[in-house]
């Protein structure tokens, strides 16, 4: 038993595959069983009530192979009111119900099983399995929330098909949805309706999903590659209608993207989507039947930024991705979650890639992993992409399975081939569609139709920790060859000390020192050629480049073509060719991005009397002056590595020194560069009304770093300039945008502008979010204190997730400077959150535990007010396993 964790909370029925997982509250890989019943056929009706839900399965059951095993069904916060088997009341003697568990002793081989329940939606702030929204009845299953609906082998490789009635009163709900398609829906007695849907997909419990509520719809319809017609809606409360255009536009462009790209159709008469405004994460890919946090939803030009456009379609595309990769072949437990979220999130990136910018998309997502999971990487929850054990699985709800597993399938495409790679899908899709199976089912098939062996590669789903890279370049005159040695190592994460070579694809091309392209033969590949796809799968190797007049300058790891760290030995010189010649997007940022935290961290030294190297400062001036096609691209090359990433740069972790280091760097750019960027803000001031065109989006980004470049001069009227961006804006982009340069700045006109941005929007709950992230991320000294005012403002609601992640996630995960407040202000106030938050809601309170991960890398001072406050939350009696194994990680010892 882990400290901390009640007795109670050990993992439910399905999951204690052995003696081992129920004394230490811990399921592991290792002890996968089979189920040993199948429920081939559930019917279930659902008497539906606000604070009273009423619920009755008949489950077709059979026994699988020869046993005499109970059976044994989870369940938790239901109350059992009847059941019977086939038909006839059990035996009191024969059947034992627990806080988790329903226990049939002796059981028919073949039999159906009729189980009443209830529940009362309103009293589950959790928001995992039948909750209230607002006014609106939804649900969340995944991973086991649906053993909180009825009793059931809530895992997910027992595959069934649903017939779901469900009951309501018609003014309250007179919305009532499922998965699959519509059976029938009539009215019954007593002012209620009733509606039936049938899923004739076998699926397992976690992607069950029912909606009732007042809601509208707007519509399309989709006409498949084979001709069969599908009707598209998007649900979402009437006053948010007028929002839902790009989603349901985004729906029917993943369609075709998946028919196109991986020849994938979509399989029911329907595709419905809803929004609520209660949600824990941002949206379920439940069978037919996609509920969304309405964060993904709604977007018009006036309440969403261009980044909140992107996010929409990504999720979009997301979650209708998932109906192949994650529904249609699905998993066997939960060890395998990047099976279908890796894949998945690699197939919206994919997407996303083709809607905007390749390269701008591809910077986002590997600097995302860089600044984000690598932190997870470095920290005690550094987990493989695979997991070996969890206590809880909401908590392995990751970047590294999400994103880092998403770059293991890039790999895998990068190692392959474009053609190659999607002949493994196809026979990985047509393999297994209707099983619930494993990575290595997915890799096998990568393996079968690429005739190769995997068994390295595989490797990067068991081995957690980002690997290091290390490339050196030798050119030698007499034979004409460059030879870059390669050589990879990765650090020792929890329970894993040893790591064995990698199988890293490292892709890679030289340039000529005035930044034209070299083409060259390499010892790997015959044929002379710009990039080559170096296969690195020692622990250093070398490779030669033949056919060269000069020392060439090397383009290592283009695309970003593995999660790693890399070192290069190149000088400023060389990062300043690349930045400014690269035909890699990636390479061309990453150089840029490289050149600054040089200058940044030379700075830490004497923040006060900033040097500019001029390297660094030239290349920058480059790129600001330069005329580029993609100024989105221009704006992310500007744009200084953040706090977060560059902490990683450093042995111990000082977060004012770090602040203000970056802080004088940007000072000086700015006064370096002062008239461009003011000439620059002003040629991109828009003539008339604002589009959604791709130009129009890359203007607005590269105005807005304009913008905060000229905030850092804290000139008077640069903040006029601000002022008046943020009153004449038609369009969120540029509003948010001034409105955080003002919330940093101590200028008197900083009330105002927040008070009138509330008042405007204080009946959009969306942007009141974006109210409150914009001071939860201000640098000012009184952050703390106006965040803890924040919690007691009527806008803020402490059961809303969406509310939480605004406030308190931004200010404990994007506030370095004022969350690690050297009295320690920021960790308590944090803490004093976690507490009240998670005897509500587990999952939200575990989110926001993580920020102190990083403790034991932060100077003496506030490493112990960090330790101090763990302990503190692990002393607390009522701890939920969600947060009591993220805190007892971190403080375990090393
Ligand atoms: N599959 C869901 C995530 C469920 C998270 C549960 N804690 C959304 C997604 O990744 O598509
Ligand atoms: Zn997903």
């Amino acid at each position: 038993m882990v400290e901390g964790i009640p007795r109670s909370t050990v993992a439910g029925a399905s999951n204690i595959m052995s003696g081992r997982a129920a004394s230490s509250g811990r399921t592991y890989l290792a002890d996968y069983q089979p189920p040993v019943f199948a429920i081939p056929s559930v019917q279930l009706t659902f008497d539906l009530g606000d604070t009273r839900t009423h619920v009755r399965a008949l489950l077709s059951i059979t026994r699988q192979g020869a046993h005499q095993q109970p059976l044994v069904l989870d369940g938790e916060q239901i109350e059992l009111l009847s059941l019977m088997l086939d038909g006839a009341p059990i035996e009191p003697d024969q059947w034992l119900v627990d806080e988790h568990t329903l226990t049939l002793h002796e059981v028919p081989d073949q039999f159906q099983l009729e189980i009443e329940t209830w529940l009362d939606p309103s009293a589950n702030t959790a928001l995992s399995g039948l909750y209230l929204s607002v006014d609106t009845l939804c649900t969340q299953c995944e991973p086991e929330g649906f053993r909180r609906i009825t009793y059931f082998l809530d895992r997910p490789d027992v595959l069934s098909t649903y017939q779901v009635t469900l009951q309501a009163d018609r003014d309250r709900h007179p919305m009532l949805l499922a998965n699959g398609n519509l059976v029938k829906s009539h009215k019954i007695d007593g002012g209620r309706h009733q509606a039936t849907w049938y899923d004739p997909h076998p699926k397992p419990s976690y992607l069950f999903a029912l909606v009732a509520g007042q809601l509208g719809h707007l519509e399309d319809r989709f006409i498949t590659n084979s001709g069969r017609a599908v009707t598209l809606r998007v649900y979402a409360h009437d006053r948010d209608l007028p929002q839902c255009g790009h989603a349901l536009a985004a729906l029917g462009e993943a369609m075709r993207w998946d028919e196109q790209a991986y020849g994938r159709e979509y399989d029911l008469d329907r595709y419905n989507i809803v929004a609520v405004e209660d949600f824990n994460m941002g949206a379920m890919e439940n069978k037919g039947l996609n509920i969304f946090n309405t964060k993904y939803v709604l977007a018009l030009p006036a309440t969403a930024t261009d980044r909140d456009y992107q996010a929409v379609t990504s999720v979009i595309g997301h979650e209708y991705f998932h109906n192949w990769s994650g529904n249609r072949v699905t998993l066997r437990d939960w060890f395998q979650l990047s099976l279908k979220e890796g894949f998945t999130v690699f197939r919206d990136q994919q997407f996303s890639a083709v809607q905007g910018s390749n390269g701008v998309k591809r910077i986002g997502d590997a600097n995302l992993l860089r600044t984000q999971q690598f932190r997870e990487d470095a920290g005690p929850m550094a987990h493989p992409v695979q997991p070996d054990s969890y206590i809880e699985i909401n908590n392995f709800y990751t970047l590294t399975v999400y994103i880092k597993g998403a770059e293991v399938v890039r790999m895998l495409h990068c190692l392959l081939g474009a053609e190659t790679f999607r002949k493994g899908c196809d026979l990985y899709f047509d393999r297994h569609d209707g099983q619930a199976v494993t990575t290595d089912e997915f890799i096998r098939a990568m393996e079968d139709a690429a005739g190769i062996d995997l068994a390295q590669f595989r490797r990067w789903y068991q081995q957690a920790g980002t690997p290091r890279l290390v490339a050196r370049g030798r050119f030698d005159s007499a034979t004409r060859c460059y030879t870059l040695h390669l050589q990879q190592s990765c650090p020792a994460t929890p329970g894993q000390a040893e790591k064995t070579p990698f199988h890293i694809p490292v892709v890679t091309a030289l340039f000529g020192r005035d930044g034209k392209p070299l083409a060259t033969s390499c010892s790997t590949q015959g044929p002379a050629r710009h990039e080559h796809t170096l296969s690195l799968t020692e622990r250093e190797q070398h490779f030669f480049f033949y056919g060269l007049a000069e020392p060439p300058v090397a383009s290592v790891l283009r695309g970003f073509s593995a999660p790693v760290m890399l070192e290069t030995d190149h000088s400023d010189m060389e990062f300043a060719i690349l930045m400014g010649h690269d035909d890699d997007p990636f390479i061309r940022w990453d150089a840029g991005q490289h050149l600054a935290r040089k200058q940044i961290l030379a700075t830490l030294v004497q923040p006060q009397a900033v040097t500019l190297n001029d390297a660094f400062a030239g290349a920058f001036g480059h790129t600001l002056h330069g005329e580029f096609k993609d100024r989105s691209f221009q704006a992310l090359a500007l744009q200084l590595p953040n706090e977060n990433y560059l902490a990683e740069f450093v042995e111990i972790i000082e977060p004012e020194s770090l602040h203000l280091a970056r802080q004088s760097v940007k000072q000086a750019l700015a006064t370096r560069y002062r008239q461009d960027f003011f000439t620059l803000y002003r040629k991109l001031t828009p003539e008339g009304p604002s589009g959604l065109d791709s130009a129009s989006i890359g203007n607005r980004a590269l105005r807005n770093i304009c913008l905060s470049y000229l905030m850092a001069l804290g000139e008077d009227n640069v903040v006029s300039l601000t002022l008046e961006q943020l009153e004449t804006a038609d369009n969120m982009t540029d509003a948010l945008a001034a409105l955080v340069e003002l919330a940093h700045n101590v200028h008197p006109a900083r009330v105002q502008a927040l008070s009138d941005f509330y008042a405007r929007w204080q009946d959009y709950p969306l942007v009141v979010d974006k109210w409150l992230q914009v001071q939860a991320i201000s640098n000012l000294a009184g952050t703390v204190a106006n965040v803890a005012a924040l919690t007691r403002h009527p806008a803020y609601q402490g059961d809303n997730p969406n509310k939480i992640h605004a406030l308190i996630g931004t200010f404990c995960h994007a506030n370095p400077l004022c969350f690690h407040q050297p009295d320690g202000s920021g960790y308590r106030l944090v803490a004093g959150q976690i507490l009240d938050i998670d005897p509500r809601n587990p999952q939200v309170a575990a989110r926001l535990v993580s920020a102190f991960n990083l403790w034991r890398r932060f100077e003496p001072g506030r490493r112990a007010l960090m330790r101090t406050t763990l302990e503190g939350i692990r002393n607390s009696a009522t701890l939920s396993r969600d947060v009591a194994e993220i805190v007892n990680r971190a403080l375990a010892s090393e």
